[in-house]
């Protein structure tokens, strides 16, 4: 059985967690407190940091990885035979990558000339994701590990939205649909626990951020 090196709130986790379920390979689920990590974590993680999928004593690490691992041992494969756009679909990994960067700095922020720099970074990101995704999946009928990159980043709009009225992306018909089919794919679903919206937003409240400020005010207008 892999072991799945985990966080209750880490997107990158997610990404691991939806391609395992989209491939049918069981995981097991070891959650660890980020805040007190454990010695035989701090041993197994280069980088200190969750996911790792812990497979037969080997240790992978590093989200992107993963999910590939994933998807080369498992029938059929979630990234384009074709080189060039195999190549293109990492490119765009990475770019869900940096996007989840800047939805960290934006939950982080602690001015508002600062929280008001990244959420226009981020607003010309979903923009530009706009102009090439294919629906209803990232490029066409068929799902790929692009979809599930970006499914974590989407599941952050969605907080944002409810908690802070705070909309990153609503204009964009394309990401908007492509986003609708991620929320209700089941992989994607099931790729957190039935907690956590009430946790990410104990979370984002408790931040002390610009955005904490405005999850209140809403809270109190409500
Ligand atoms: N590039 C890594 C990022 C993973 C990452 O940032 N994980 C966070 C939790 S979501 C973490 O473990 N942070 C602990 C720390 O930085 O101390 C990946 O894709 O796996």
């Amino acid at each position: 059985m892999l072991k799945l090196v985990s966080h209750p709130l880490c997107p990158y986790v997610q990404r691991a967690a939806i391609v395992a379920a989209e491939k049918s390979i069981p995981l097991e689920r070891v959650t660890i407190d980020l805040a007190n990590r454990p010695d035989w974590f701090l041993r197994a993680s280069p980088n200190g940091k969750v996911p790792l999928l812990l497979v037969d004593g080997a240790v992978l690490f590093e989200s992107a990885v993963i999910a590939e691992y994933l998807d080369d041992i498992s029938e059929g494969s979630l990234l384009p035979a074709d080189p060039l756009r195999r190549a293109g679909h990492r490119a765009w990994i990475e770019f869900a990558s940096a996007t989840l960067a800047d939805i960290g700095a934006l939950y982080s922020a602690v001015d508002e000339a600062s929280f008001e720099a990244v959420r226009l970074a981020l607003i010309a990101r979903f923009q530009r994701v706009d102009r090439i995704v294919a629906g209803p999946w990232f490029s066409g009928g068929t799902f790929s590990l692009v979809d599930a990159a970006f499914a974590p980043v989407f599941r952050y709009l969605d907080a944002f939205e409810t908690l802070a009225a705070l909309r990153l992306a609503d204009a964009l018909t394309r990401v908007s649909s492509w986003r609708c089919g991620l929320r209700a794919r089941q992989s994607v679903r099931q790729a957190v626990a039935p907690e956590f919206p009430a946790l990410l937003a104990d979370f984002l409240a408790r931040r002390n951020s610009y955005l904490s400020g405005l999850i209140g005010r809403t809270a109190r207008a409500a």
